[in-house]
């Protein structure tokens, strides 16, 4: 309740400052979307819109579609054009529940734009490096990984099948899974690993791994390969033990 209150009176998006379009997705955006679906209080609805409106610059400002960075919220001046896939891709999750909610429906092409402008610049191995220019549309490296700063990008484009049933989405998440696993998977004494690897040859750059392509285990699991994420799973509680 005064959760609600403070935010009917003194939430206003109108500020003259930059804004990371990612983390202001994810949890402010977020944020309202799942308070609304809470409670249901128009106030928190018309919020969300106006912020959305406010990120959304960042998308048509760009001339691949792939987001830039930071955009200010009040003069949608636009910033970092050098970016990442999880920067460029988690935001259909967000941006398609308030096109569902509103019926305006270029949130949902924003953020699908966006994926689409990554996938289809894949590499002829069909990985992903996880640098890119939002202007040029270039990879600013060579290094595929499911860690950050990938991660979330190939959560949210099963996230988009599961919740808006976009074929596409599902099979721009099967083509990638399966590079993924083709190329990137490593069995260590029966423990499943993914290393990072080249995205144009395919040659192994690294085996460090981020704790947070911990989701890597329950992503696997919910796009139905089930053993290979138990897989991932046990290799990682494995490890916790030796530590
Ligand atoms: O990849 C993202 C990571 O999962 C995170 N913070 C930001 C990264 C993208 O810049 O939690």
């Amino acid at each position: 309740m005064l959760f609600r209150s403070w935010v009917r009176t003194n939430l206003n998006f109108n500020v003259d400052a930059s804004f990371q379009v990612f983390e202001t997705n994810i949890r402010m955006l977020g944020g309202l979307l799942s308070a609304f679906h809470c409670v249901g209080e128009r106030r928190l609805l018309d919020l969300a819109v106006d912020l959305a409106n406010r990120l959304l610059v960042a998308f048509t400002k760009s001339p691949t579609g792939i987001p830039y960075r930071f955009v200010n919220l009040r003069t949608g001046a636009v910033s970092g054009p050098q970016t990442n896939l999880a920067e460029t891709g988690t935001y259909i999750a967000e941006f398609g529940f308030l096109s569902e909610l509103t019926g305006d429906r270029r949130y949902y092409n924003a953020a699908k734009r966006a994926l689409q402008a990554a996938f289809q610049r894949r590499t002829s191995l069909n990985l992903l490096p996880f640098a890119i220019h939002a202007e040029t549309g270039q990879f600013l490296n060579r290094t595929a990984t499911i860690g950050p700063p990938a991660d979330s990008f190939y959560e949210y484009l099963f996230d988009g099948w599961q919740l808006f049933r976009d074929a596409d989405l599902k099979s721009w998440y099967d083509t990638l899974t399966a590079a993924i696993v083709r190329r990137q998977a490593e069995t260590v004494n029966g423990r499943l690993w993914f290393r990072q690897v080249d995205a144009f040859t395919g040659q192994t750059v690294s085996r460090t791994q981020s704790e947070l392509a911990a989701f890597y285990a329950g992503l696997l699991a919910q796009g139905g390969d089930v053993t290979r994420g138990r897989s991932v799973q046990i290799g990682r509680a494995s490890c916790r033990e030796r530590v």
